[in-house]
């Protein structure tokens, strides 16, 4: 039986490493390290054949190329048995592993002996480690063992139960290699293949992308890029169809494999995952599509139908008060729209108002301009008239659209000329428009042929007259005479040719209103700005058509003094007939032969046209004055009662029955003797140069 020895009881425990290893070193002095690196070799126990010695150890460390394994197995084994092989034993480890521990001749519960077995390492190295203690029970042999590298076949492998090889994997002795398939590349691992997916370029309007080998595994390790490029003015909207399977995690955003879209403008994406993603519309003609995967994972991957349409604009959105034309659903390229206001607005663009306005939609997808705006329109602040007054109606300065406003005389003295109310309103073109839809301003013109004085007697020879009985008389001085004259409403001055033929420069006549005395300082003083003689009127050659009017720089105000005459209307009642009574005034001489210092005024009755023109035939059958159908006479069979020199040019003055106002129906015109028996003053006949007289107004 075996005697247990001091180094037996040694056996090491945790806590005495230091001295185990300082014992074992004495108990075992005696080993070596065999280093072998052939492919191949025999090893056997020291002394083999014969007993191995006692108290011995010896390592052999085996190694090959990378590739290989080591294959060993015994051709002979009789080593001492023991409880575990504790005493003597062979040991074969590998990769750092043990990889069995054989003693004995035969295999026991608890022990190993290698009998036919073969043994192979774990990676290219083994390690043999043979060991006996210091006595033996027996004549043991040892072993002889022999060992061999053999080739590892990678192809077979599996590591993380995947193939070495991504597609198609080739042994050979101490190696392996990988390929792909046609249209992929191997990867620089050399395992796996990746797809040839790079600068795909689409160029259709319409297609179809997918990823590499869809519906297939996609590839690993791969970065794929598909560029679409089309026309410019088209977008380019992208659908994802089929099935969608990308590799996802949890907890990141696809951090292993991710298909990402991107346009100069914006990016799409990552997507993975295995739901569809929503249809991308780019509003670009610029799309790239890329796709990166990582080594790992089997996944189907996706399939894109992309489609183009015109880049649609905004749709526009009317301002208040505006409308659009045409109105669509959609506005591409090249399509347009125009704004229109309600009535009473109009178009703003940039403080500007415009009659128009037109966008159109660029091939960008955008307006080539901002939205205008629809204002109110403003008639702006309505303009003064002479003699009136303008009062807002709707609001104070309110100068909108649909704002009414008043237009007002002055004083009794005026009144609006025509059927004119005054009314106006801010019209949708901006102007200001009375109800008739007239812009012309309202007229206030002077009322005419009102006395303010109304005593008139019946008198003989002439009469002093008084403040507003004549307020139309107008005093005229030329550079040769004076005459007189009757003012037409604010401006104009009727009066005979005769007076002003000879006053070549208006400016040098003498103009006076609202007198009596010839020579008073009160009066309103006027000038005349251009004479308008008869052009029927010959001086020296008769007085037919002895009328003229004179235009006045200013417009005279108008009150109780100055007032103009009426004209005579077409009407029948303006006809002058014999035996009317006219009344005429002025300051012309009177029967003491000389100029009257103060206005006189007289009543006269028109005379019979024949028996004027036969007593003035008999009187000037040697003289060229003829009494024409263009003269009225009037005055009194017996005399007395006459105009003369220096009344010229003043007004016979009729009453209207019907409005109570006086109307000019003659001018003094001439006479031979004034005041003298059978004769009679001649008047220039106003109502046969109505005519005239308008289209002179009218045309000045
Ligand atoms: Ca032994
Ligand atoms: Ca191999
Ligand atoms: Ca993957």
């Amino acid at each position: 039986m075996h005697t247990r020895r001091s180094c037996r009881r040694l056996r090491p425990d945790s806590g005495r490493m230091r001295l185990f290893l300082l014992l074992a070193a004495l108990c075992h002095g005696v080993g070596s390290n065999i280093q072998l690196q052939k492919m191949y070799g025999r090893i056997t126990s020291p002394d083999f054949p014969n007993m191995y010695p006692n108290n011995k150890e010896r390592i052999w460390n085996i190694s090959v190329p990378k590739g290989y394994t080591i294959r060993i197995y015994f051709t002979h084994f009789n080593m001492e048995l023991s409880y575990l092989c504790e005493y003597d034993y062979v040991k074969i480890s590998s990769g750092g592993k043990p990889v069995a521990t054989l003693c004995g001749r035969e295999s026991t519960d608890t022990e190993e002996a290698p009998g036919s077995r073969t043994y192979h390492s774990i990676d290219n190295t083994l390690t043999v480690t043979f060991r006996s203690d210091y006595s033996n029970e027996n004549q043991f042999t040892g072993f002889e063992a022999f060992y061999a590298a053999e080739d590892v076949d990678e192809c077979e492998l599996l590591i993380d139960d995947e193939p070495l090889c991504d597609h198609h994997c080739h042994n050979y002795l101490g190696g392996f290699y990988c390929s792909c398939r046609v249209g992929y590349a191997l990867h620089e691992d050399k395992r796996t293949c990746t797809a040839q997916c790079q600068n795909n370029a689409f160029t259709k309007r319409a297609g179809e992308i997918t990823s590499p080998n869809y519906p297939k595994t996609y590839p690993k390790l791969s970065n794929c890029n598909y560029a679409i490029r089309v026309e410019d003015g088209f977008m380019i909207i992208l659908e994802f169809v089929e099935t969608f399977n990308v590799e996802t995690h949890m907890e990141a955003v696809c951090p292993y494999d991710a298909l990402k879209i991107k346009t100069p403008q914006k990016e799409f994406g990552p997507f993975c995952g295995q739901s569809i993603p929503p249809k991308i519309e780019t509003r670009s003609n610029v799309v790239d599509i890329t796709f990166t995967t990582d080594i790992s994972g089997d996944h189907t991957g996706w399939k894109i139908k992309y489609t183009t349409t015109a880049l649609p604009c905004p749709s526009p959105k009317a301002p208040p008060h505006g409308h659009i034309n045409p109105l669509q659903a959609k506005y591409i390229l090249k399509d347009y729209y125009t704004l229109s206001c309600d009535t009473g607005y109009v178009l703003l663009e940039n403080e500007l108002v415009l009659r128009s306005f037109k966008a159109e939609c660029q091939k960008s997808g955008s307006w080539n301009k901002p939205m205008a705006k629809c204002i109110i329109v403003n008639c702006g602040q309505p303009e003064d008239i002479d003699n009136g007054t303008v009062t807002y109606i709707t609001g104070h300065e309110v100068t909108t659209y649909k704002a009414e406003i008043q237009y007002k005389c002055e004083s009794s003295f005026y009144t609006m000329k025509a059927s004119n109310n005054g009314r106006y309103q801010c019209a949708a073109d901006g102007y200001w428009k009375n109800s008739k839809g007239e812009k012309a301003l309202p007229v206030c013109e002077p009322v005419c042929g009102i006395q303010t004085r109304t005593t008139l007697e019946r008198i003989l020879g002439g009469k002093m007259a008084k403040h507003g009985q004549f307020p139309w008389q107008v005093m005229l001085i030329t550079e040769e005479a004076m005459g007189g004259g009757a003012l037409l409403y604010d401006n104009w001055v009727l009066t005979a040719a005769h007076v002003v033929v000879h006053q070549g420069n208006p400016s040098t006549l003498t103009i006076k209103m609202g007198l009596l005395n010839r020579n008073s300082v009160h009066y309103q003083q006027a000038w005349a700005e251009e004479i308008f003689i008869h052009e029927g009127y010959r001086d020296g050659a008769g007085y037919n058509n002895d009328i003229a009017l004179i235009k006045l720089k200013h417009k005279v105000p108008i009150n109780a003094n100055i007032t103009p005459i009426c004209l005579p209307g077409k009407e029948e009642r303006f006809h002058v007939k014999t035996d009317d009574i006219g009344t005429v005034a002025g300051w012309g001489r009177t029967e003491k032969k000389r100029l009257s210092p103060h206005l006189l005024y007289a009543e006269l009755f028109v005379t019979d046209q024949k028996k004027c023109k036969d007593a003035y035939a008999k009187l000037l059958s040697e003289k060229s004055l003829v009494v024409t159908e263009n003269m009225l006479c009037a005055g009194y069979e017996e005399g007395g009662r006459d105009s003369c020199q220096g009344d010229s040019g003043g007004a016979l003055t009729f009453l209207d029955s019907l409005t109570k106002k006086w109307f000019v129906g003659g001018i003094v015109s001439w006479g031979l003797d004034c005041g003298a028996v059978g004769q009679y003053g001649v008047y220039t006949k106003v109502i046969n140069y109505i005519s005239w007289i308008e289209n002179i107004l009218k045309n000045s």
